[in-house]
């Protein structure tokens, strides 16, 4: 297959947890709402805010009590708590709906968040070809060009269908499998709409960043075209860190390395000086990226990789007591069971490794492993419990625990695949017959302690399923660890290259040499959006409310690998003391829901 000639669709939910609560309440739909989590302060942080909403100024992180100052008739969902910690349960099996949709409509669709999912259309294009459809701008009633922002609706449908009749026309049809994609997607839009009730948006273009990039120009309830020819003068407006792979930090050191403010800027930039700043891989990715060259393929995966509840503690609400600790064990436990039970029904496999992780008040956050034998929230409580009991420095018959813990997380992955439900108590049992094995490994993390404020340090802290390999770009270069040691010298040498800018004619002939499939290389830099940070493991950008999750697969996986090396009994502890000491995961979370 021409990687060139992909067809790539993002599709992406309006709004997605109001609309979920919309559905459960219909007499809220038109109106202006938000949802908010941990309804205790200041009428809870809004993790959700629908278009009705946002044309008064309300905003995402805002609190539930400003956004009425602007919207008087603003409505507030709260997201269901079940034992005092939210449950997201019902968005999950709202995205579920959904994902039955495209997944009994394409055969290769990825799930890239609870909802958002790439659909890689190339090969029901072709299909939709053969049947040589005569199209006209009535099939495309939502449909907008990337290049074209009028938002006068005579004028879209004029520049649309201009358009419309080139590609129908044009010998080398060269956008011709971008407007049926476009088709295809109208139609599954529709059909999400008529079979779970939900809008949403979609981008369609050649790869995946640009159908994200664009997805987001026409929402809610729109979806776009980014055509080839349209990337010039987009990206020459198009912020660096708008790009999906250069958001935060990796944004941050591009703009800064490369003293540019537009993605557009960088094409003067040659391959080699590229490739000079932020080594072979990254340098290749970013030079055919602002080239509109992308070549990450979409995984055809709509599995979990892990199945995770955790729950902060901040300030005096931590846990000092075994009797605290044992309920909260328990209420984590039953969280993931009841979801991994859920999960073994749906999709016939069974999680291998329950990976327990908490933050104690010295700042140490410990991360220990043991098997799944069975599944059973006694199991799941008492292993967990048995791990934590390890790291309190009371005598066994005290009830006080010290140091008290400020965060406790559970999380069950390696799962076994097609499992059939009949044989599972053997795998059990087959598993039992292993010698149990419990592996740790300490993580020092320097936190800073947390401002004691009311419940809003407990906001972000979701216990969403995270799919841990994700979105994936494949992991790059070295950029950002090089860019740490040596930003200063870097940025001279790009000084002094860059005042020998290479002529656009070059670039052009670079250029030629990338666009062969051989030669495009599969280098990406880390996915950053507006909500992902990187991990400083991976390099892969994560959704920030997935990051406690995904660090536990990073943990759990590490962990299996050193079990098959060794295949030991228990492994010496491991101290990783990490590079970022200035700020925690959680203090980064609660500083971004309150702005
Ligand atoms: P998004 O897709 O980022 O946003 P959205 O669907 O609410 O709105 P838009 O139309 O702009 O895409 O997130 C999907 C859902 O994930 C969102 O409805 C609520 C939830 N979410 C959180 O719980 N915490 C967060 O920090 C973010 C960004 C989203």
């Amino acid at each position: 297959m021409n990687i060139d000639h992909r067809v790539i669709a993002l599709i992406d939910m309006d709004c997605f947890y109001v609309q979920v609560e919309q559905r459960l309440q219909p007499e809220f739909l038109g109106k202006p709402c938000g949802v908010s989590q941990y309804y205790t302060w200041k009428g809870g942080g809004l993790i959700a805010v629908n278009y009705e909403a946002r044309d008064f100024g309300v905003k995402r992180g805002m609190r539930g009590e400003q956004a009425k100052e602007l919207c008087p008739d603003f409505h507030i969902f709260h997201v269901q708590e079940v034992n005092g910690k939210a449950n997201l349960n019902r968005y999950r099996d709202a995205s579920a709906d959904v994902f039955r949709v495209l997944n009994a409509n394409f055969k290769l669709v990825e799930k890239a968040s609870i909802d958002e999912a790439y659909i890689d259309l190339t090969e029901d294009v072709q299909k939709l070809k053969d049947k040589k459809l005569q199209l006209t701008i009535n099939d495309f009633s939502t449909t907008h060009l990337a290049g074209c922002t009028t938002k006068i609706e005579d004028e879209r449908i004029e520049i649309l269908n201009k358009w419309l009749n080139d590609c129908q026309l044009d010998d080398e049809k060269r956008n011709y499998d971008l407007l049926l994609g476009a088709y295809l997607i109208e139609q599954i839009r529709k059909k999400i709409k008529d079979q779970t009730g939900f809008f949403c948006s979609a981008g369609i273009a050649r790869n995946k960043i640009l159908a994200k990039l664009c997805c987001g120009f026409n929402k809610p309830k729109k979806q776009t075209i980014f055509t080839q020819s349209d990337i010039d003068h987009i990206f020459d407006k198009t912020p660096v860190q708008k790009i999906q792979g250069l958001g935060g930090k990796a944004g941050e050191r591009v703009v800064e390395l490369f003293q540019v403010e537009y993605i557009g800027q960088l094409r003067k930039y040659s391959l080699d000086m590229l490739q000079t700043s932020m080594g072979e891989k990254d340098g290749c990715w970013l030079f055919n990226l602002i080239r509109g060259i992308e070549t990450t393929p979409v995984n055809n995966r709509n599995l979990y990789k892990s199945i995770s509840a955790s729950k902060n503690f901040p300030g005096k609400t931590c846990l000092d007591t075994i009797d605290k600790i044992r309920t909260w064990c328990h209420h984590l436990a039953e969280d993931v069971f009841n979801r991994l039970e859920k999960d073994r029904a749906e999709n016939k496999r069974r999680a291998k490794l329950l990976t327990v992780i908490c933050t104690l008040a010295t700042n140490e956050t410990i991360t220990r492993s043991c098997p799944i034998n069975e599944y059973s929230i006694d199991r799941f409580a008492n292993d967990t419990l048995r791990i934590l009991k390890q790291y309190n420095k009371n005598s066994l018959t005290s009830n006080i625990f010290t140091p008290v813990i400020h965060h406790i997380g559970i999380s069950a992955g390696k799962f076994l695949d097609n499992i059939n439900t009949k044989s599972i108590a053997d795998l059990f049992s087959k598993q039992t017959t292993k010698i149990e094995t419990i592996i740790s490994t300490e993580n020092i993390i320097n936190c800073q302690e947390e401002e004691e404020e009311e419940d809003d340090n407990e906001e972000d802290n979701n216990t969403e399923e995270n799919i841990l390999e994700k979105p994936t770009l494949p992991i790059q270069g070295d950029f950002f660890r090089k860019f740490q040691k040596s930003d200063e010298q870097t940025k001279i040498q790009l000084k002094s290259e860059n005042k020998t800018t290479t002529s656009s004619s070059s670039i052009t002939s670079f250029f030629s040499r990338y666009t062969s499939n051989e030669n495009i290389l599969n280098c990406s830099p880390n996915k950053i959006d507006d909500h992902y940070i990187t991990c400083s493991k991976c390099h892969k950008s994560i959704l920030i409310w997935n990051m406690p999750e995904h660090e536990d697969f990073h943990y759990a996986h590490e962990l299996q690998i050193e079990e098959n090396k060794t295949n030991s009994i228990i492994k010496s502890s491991k101290t990783i003391k990490r590079k970022n000491t200035n700020q925690t995961l959680d203090s980064f979370i609660n500083k971004k829901s309150k702005i």
